[in-house]
């Protein structure tokens, strides 16, 4: 059951990486809708996407660090002095991580050992007061050696992706259990929503519909249509995150929903929303769009969240794409001056 820790001394303090991500922005939400101080930690000189943080997250102060650089990560920890820090920054498109595989072990896996180091150095003796997330993900069960997934499945990864958050999983699992301090790894299974990133199959997908039904485009290019994934709504899973860091004790969660969808349903989905039901007419398969080694099936096996965080999915399948065919109606509709009925 949900536990809420005394922090009463003052307004809390969270400071979150990735913050220009999608679960960043719904997270960012969460806690200034629980009266957080929400501090958002930003990398690069001219990073393209300031402005949206600017404009529609005001109440987070950015910050700037890089997870590839030690040092200015203990200076944005000292600047903060957060009471939560949540890691979700990372290359986080799988496809990409087969190109730059040296930058994804170097971002999303050594940039979680080097803010737990920058944890304990500024934390000294207090160290353990900073309580610490990990985005783990349902990537490191890769070819599945049991179903569905739990959090003492063994892992077997299939990209650099996946093989970085395992060490970014296991070294924030040791950290824990060598100096104590309060570090939870969040498993979450593939989480989607209106402002996902255009290159995930999800909103690639459900723009592309949009787009189609409003005449703007032809056709839809993409890899491969068979492997199965459990698709939740962002929104939900952030709740999880912060609901791991006001337990008592730290722990590792799967966040999933328990249904696994293949891409094809989601394409099936999303095109029959908008009416149109021979999805076949539109779609093309492009062997760019195809992995050198691909995750076939994935599903989660929530219940430790459950029973131990009272965490529980709101949004199932269909009204997730649902939801996301309908933004990009607007959205499409709005960029090109069409009014809908
Ligand atoms: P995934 O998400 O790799 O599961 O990782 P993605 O949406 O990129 O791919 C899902 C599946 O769809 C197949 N696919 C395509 N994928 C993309 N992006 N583009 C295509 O055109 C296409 N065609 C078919 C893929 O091969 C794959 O099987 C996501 C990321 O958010 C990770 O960061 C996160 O850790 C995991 O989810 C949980």
């Amino acid at each position: 059951m949900p536990v809420t820790c005394d922090y009463s001394r003052r307004v809390r303090r969270a400071l979150i990486t990735g913050i220009t991500g999608q679960d960043g922005q719904y997270l960012a939400e969460l806690l200034h809708s629980k009266n957080y101080e929400v501090f958002g930690l930003i990398k690069g000189q001219n990073n393209p996407r300031i402005d949206l943080i600017r404009t529609e997250f005001p109440f987070v102060e950015l910050v700037s660090a890089d997870l590839q650089d030690l040092s200015s990560l203990v200076a944005a920890l000292e600047q903060v002095q957060p009471d939560e820090v949540y890691n979700l920054g990372a290359i986080s498109f799988v496809a990409l991580s087969f190109k730059q595989a040296e930058l994804t072990a170097n971002v999303t896996g050594l940039g979680v050992l080097r803010l737990l180091e920058a944890i304990r150095m500024v934390g000294g003796s207090s160290g353990n007061r900073i309580r610490f997330y990990q985005a783990s993900s349902s990537e490191m069960f890769g070819k599945v050696r049991e179903s569905p997934q739990t959090e003492s499945t063994p892992f077997y990864p299939r990209s650099p992706y996946g093989c970085a958050k395992v060490f970014g999983h296991d070294i924030t699992v040791n950290y824990r259990d060598s100096y104590g301090l309060f570090a939870c790894s969040g498993i979450l299974f593939n989480h989607e929503s209106p402002r996902r990133g255009i290159e995930f199959v999800t909103r690639k997908v459900t723009n592309a519909v949009a787009r189609i039904k409003l005449g703007l485009q032809e056709t839809l290019a993409l890899g491969n249509l068979d492997p199965r994934r459990d698709w939740g709504f962002a929104g939900d899973y952030v709740q999880a995150m912060w609901q791991m860091l006001q337990q008592d004790e730290p722990g590792d969660y799967v966040v999933a929903t328990g249904h696994t969808h293949s891409v094809r349903d989601f394409v099936d989905a999303a095109f029959r929303h908008v009416g149109l039901d021979d999805w076949e007419r539109f779609v093309l398969q492009d062997p760019r769009f195809f992995r050198p080694a691909e995750v076939d099936v994935l599903v989660g096996d929530a219940t430790k969240a459950r029973t131990e965080l009272g965490w529980k999915p709101q949004v199932d399948f269909e009204s997730l794409v649902a939801m996301m065919v309908d933004h990009d109606l607007n959205l499409e509709a709005g960029k090109a001056g069409i009014e809908l009925p």
